[in-house]
């Protein structure tokens, strides 16, 4: 009998599948980049969390599954990775250069970190997807997907922020739809294709698939600054526990969409006043719970038990 039980909470565990230890928090730049702010998704507010190391103007920004805040100007030669951490009043603190990359990544305008923990990158002109393991002082980034434009055209490029889905697994992201109208829309990587350590040529491909609404969305563009998300479409973010989608301008228009209907659901304000917020969206990359498998490996053992105890 206590077999059973143990058994049963081990497989309602995994069968859940969602039991994430995640605080429901986004992160995002603001003050033209200079500094980090916190929007606490449950109580409906911001928090200003510090200004950024370097005096630099940061655009790229993500979080790791322990809370640890990663960023980067977008113009350096020599890119500079900076590290950050939160305190319990969620201000800045332990703020040091993680690794430095040597000249030729062009402009980084996206970062997100993935399920593997490992930092993900693109920015503009690349069409690249570059992959960075975290903590190996390499001073390298893999280049993990290069994006084909397909028979949509040749002009297009990915751009902005990433994300990984957690419904779908693929990783998601704001980019110049090649079709020649320069219009912003959101894209998708099948997941392994970012993860496998090689350089994998992808046709663009809308987010949802190219038969989903986002296939004729136009998010703005210096064309279309009267888009929904001004002249530069760039932040983008999942809530793991719910699938909802995030995004933003250039520090400006920081909103929930429809994900499926390619929609605007509301700007996210602060007394009625567009907080600045945007330019990269981060939000907790979480893993499931090692108390999850601590569960299930008991349930396993108790079959285990079981067994021994019949063949005894
Ligand atoms: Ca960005
Ligand atoms: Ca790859």
């Amino acid at each position: 009998m206590r077999t059973s039980i143990a058994l049963s909470v081990g497989l309602c565990l995994i069968l859940s599948g969602s039991a994430y230890a995640v605080t429901n928090e986004i992160f995002g730049l603001y003050n033209n980049g200079y500094r980090i702010q916190r929007y606490d998704v449950g109580a409906n507010s911001f928090l200003d969390c510090g200004p950024v190391l370097g005096g630099k103007m940061v655009t790229n920004l993500a979080m790791d599954n322990n809370r640890r805040l990663y960023y980067m100007h977008p113009f350096d030669a020599s890119h500079v990775l900076y590290q950050a951490d939160l305190d319990s009043g969620n201000q800045l603190i332990n703020q040091q250069i993680h690794d430095t990359f040597p000249p030729g990544m062009n402009i980084i305008d996206g970062f997100t970190i993935g399920p593997d923990q490992n930092l993900y990158m693109t920015g503009y002109g690349h069409s690249q997807i570059y992959r960075y393991i975290v903590g190996s002082n390499s001073g390298t980034a893999a280049t993990e997907v290069t994006l084909i434009p397909g028979p949509l055209g040749s002009v297009g490029e990915f751009r902005s922020d990433l994300a990984f889905d957690p419904l779908t697994g693929y990783l998601v992201g704001i980019g110049i739809v090649p079709d020649g109208t320069g219009r912003r829309s959101l894209f998708q990587i099948p997941g392994n294709l970012a993860m496998n350590g090689v350089n994998d040529n992808y046709t663009w491909e809308y987010f949802g698939g190219n038969s989903s609404p986002w296939a004729t969305v136009d998010l703005g563009s210096p064309t279309n600054p009267s888009g929904p998300l001004g002249p530069n479409p760039d932040g983008v973010a999942f809530d793991p526990t719910t699938n909802a989608l995030y995004l933003s301008g250039d520090g400006e228009k920081f909103s929930a969409w429809n994900r499926s209907a390619a929609t605007l659901t509301n700007y996210i304000l602060s007394g009625g006043q567009d907080t600045g917020m945007g330019f990269d969206l981060a939000y907790q990359q979480a893993v499931p719970e090692p108390a999850t498998w601590t569960l299930l490996g008991m349930g396993l053992l108790g079959l285990a038990a079981y067994g021994w105890r019949k063949w005894r």
